[in-house]
């Protein structure tokens, strides 16, 4: 018979167990790059992006950006103190060993960084009149919807994995473009401003193969006090 002290004894043991097991399978290994906070809910983003896709996104798909740059960095002390940014920006100064899997991976993690703090729900609510004009001019538009019909389109014409960005040239002015996989404009001298990701494991559970839905859906959830405050940083 086991007594009352075994049993919780045996319990103990197994949470421990459970414990330890839990913080092996999710420590990324040690590395100069950490995986940042969300900074809200899964579902906050609810109903244009759901909280499966938004948990599996930041806690997979994101994380698994910083384990492999970490990995990929793990015999170059030196370099540990460039940011991903830093990285990207440099390319040509990464051993070539590893170019590539940095390339792919701190553009994974610095892309998902800025792409989560670009999202929340906006309720209509529209950048104010220098971005509003800036983002005219970059979509060669004259009004708000003609803009996101540009914006939507250039979207649906990436073909395969990649991104979409408003990005600050080196004169300032503001430019659409898109570019392949985890390619970030740091790496032509340019500077995001916003990003949009346009890879399947984005929209897949809720939006299946329906790209325009997502994109059209995502100009909902645009946090424009970020991005309008992160537009007048880079623009002073
Ligand atoms: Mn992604």
């Amino acid at each position: 018979m086991v007594t009352r002290r075994q049993a919780l004894r045996s319990t103990l043991v197994a949470t421990a167990a459970l414990a330890g097991g839990r913080l092996l399978g999710q420590s990324a290994p040690a590395g100069p790059h950490k995986l940042p906070e969300l900074g809200y809910a899964f579902d906050a983003l609810e109903p244009h992006i759901d909280a499966q896709t938004m948990q599996i996104h930041h806690g997979k798909h994101h994380a698994a950006y910083v384990a492999n740059l970490n990995k990929a960095l793990a015999d170059y002390p030196d370099l540990h103190k460039h940011s991903a940014e830093e990285l990207l920006k440099n390319l040509d100064k990464v051993p070539e060993k590893i170019r590539t899997v940095v390339r792919n991976n701190a553009g994974g993690h610095a892309n998902h960084t800025l792409f989560w703090k670009c999202l929340k729900k906006n309720d209509g609510l529209q950048p104010g009149e220098r971005l509003g004009q800036a983002i005219l001019e970059a979509l060669k538009s004259s009004t708000a919807s003609e803009a996101s019909e540009a914006f939507v389109k250039a979207a649906l014409g990436v073909f395969g994995s990649g991104w979409i960005w408003l990005s600050v040239d080196k004169d300032k002015s503001l430019r659409l473009e898109t570019t392949p996989n985890q390619d970030s404009p740091l790496m032509f001298g340019r500077t995001p401003l916003l990003g949009i990701d346009l890879w399947e494991h984005a929209y897949y559970l809720k939006y299946q193969n329906r790209r325009v839905d997502y994109v059209t859906a995502l100009v909902d959830c645009i946090n424009w006090e970020f991005v309008e405050k992160r537009f007048e940083d880079l623009t002073a």
